[in-house]
């Protein structure tokens, strides 16, 4: 697939507001991309079905790096995944990725005991949970396995570090101006990357009945879309929104699956309660949005999505009037660079004796279209460090025609 940091070349936008950038001293490279997009529908390894064996000794060093998403079958995984093999290829390291079948803590936990009987090199997870992973995380630990968490964060007392998309606090607070700009139907505008015109300029004509918003997430306890709904809640408690936008979130969860997504959207619809829909998941948006495209609603949807899945619900060109799609706008970053950052760390733990405490450096060799790029890890306030690899991008009318075939 391209690698998104063409995006800036192709026009796409990067919110590089305040903190986004903070700790990331890297550089890119603007060489041409050359390989296909993976299909979104593409599908993941089974995962396996081998029963835990909690018991075993501690096999000799060894064995893959592992890879662990939420589930299998994610399309956001499964491009993650892409990325992290990538770089693991390129510095000839062996990997597979190991994701359960079910978004569930125990259906991750049984892997991880299973890769760490096998023996493995590290592992990688996304979490489905912010609590039960203590003992098999323990077990990594005693293993000399070290554990960094991408996407959705690990307890800081057994990761090295957690790999951060980018800044948790721009992610929430963007997604609410999204929302709040598509119901009063203010349309994106690049030169104001990360909104901060736009819904002030949205919110002081607007003159109707409070806006409600409601949150279509992943799974209640799901670490990544918490974090980002409480800086949701940060940005709504913001004198502007003040009497124009309900302070209180309506949150349905989906649990990153299709069919749970689309029965909870549905009962948005059937509620009538809320103008527009931010879901923090590629999962949830799309079904969302399939839900408002079959009932022909006036509910808007935005949220993090992938261009590829979410085409049929977006303006694709200037000509657009964006306002009369479901989804006008929405945000993401780049999900294979995300991938190969999470093996960079991995690597510099490795070879270059990063432990991921606050203030040190790791080094991401050049990889695709990026140059080599310094990360520095930074104290999270909660016993742990994070390393912020991205930035959000916007996509829109003006890029969702040279990106919907690509990401
Ligand atoms: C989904 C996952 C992931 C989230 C992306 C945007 O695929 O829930 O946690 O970061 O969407």
């Amino acid at each position: 697939m391209k690698k998104m940091n063409k995006f800036m070349a192709l026009g796409l936008v990067a919110a590089m507001a305040g903190t986004t950038l903070a700790g990331c001293g890297g550089s890119s490279s603007a060489a041409p991309a050359s390989s296909a997009a993976p299909a979104t529908s593409e599908a993941a390894p089974a995962a396996s079905e081998a029963p835990a064996a909690s018991e075993a000794a501690a096999p000799a060093a060894g064995g893959n790096h592992v890879f662990m998403f939420k589930s299998v079958g994610n399309a956001f995984g499964v491009i993650m995944y892409e990325g992290f093999a990538d770089y693991m290829k390129q510095v000839g390291e062996g990997c597979e990725e190991k994701s359960p079948a079910e978004t569930t803590v125990a259906a991750q936990v049984q892997l991880i005991d299973e890769a760490l009987t096998k023996g493995c090199k590290s592992l990688s997870i996304s979490t489905n949970g912010d609590t039960g992973y203590d003992e098999v995380f323990a077990k990594a630990q005693s293993q000399n396995v070290p554990i960094v968490s991408v996407d959705s964060a690990a307890s800081a007392d057994y990761r090295v570090t957690h790999n951060n998309q980018a800044s948790t606090a721009d992610i929430g607070a963007m997604q609410v101006r999204a929302a709040v700009m598509i119901a009063c139907g203010v349309d994106f505008d690049p030169a104001d990357a990360d909104m901060t015109k736009g819904v002030e300029a949205a919110l002081a004509s607007y003159t109707g009945d409070p806006i409600n918003i409601g949150v279509l997430s992943a799974g209640i306890d799901t670490p990544v879309q918490n974090g980002w709904i409480a800086e949701m809640e940060k940005e709504l408690a913001k004198d502007i929104y003040a009497g124009k936008v309900n302070p209180e979130l309506d949150k349905k969860y989906g649990d990153d699956e299709f069919t749970k997504s689309t029965t909870q959207a549905q009962a948005f619809l059937n509620e009538g309660k809320v103008d527009v829909i931010i879901s923090p998941t590629t999962v949830g948006i799309a079904a969302a949005a399939e839900v408002m495209k079959q009932a022909n609603s006036d509910i808007k949807v935005t949220g993090l999505g992938l261009p590829s899945e979410m085409k049929p619900y977006m303006p694709t060109s200037d000509a657009d009037d964006a306002n009369t799609f479901i989804c006008p706008f929405m945000l993401l970053w780049d999900v294979s660079h995300l991938g190969a950052s999470t093996a960079a760390i991995q690597m510099a733990v490795q070879n270059d004796g990063f432990t991921g405490a606050a203030g040190e450096t790791m080094t991401m060799q050049a990889w695709g279209e990026y140059g080599e790029e310094t990360f520095t890890a930074e104290d999270d306030g909660n016993g742990g460090t994070t390393v912020l690899t991205g930035i959000p991008y916007t996509f829109y009318k003006g890029n969702m025609a040279e990106w919907a075939d690509k990401l």
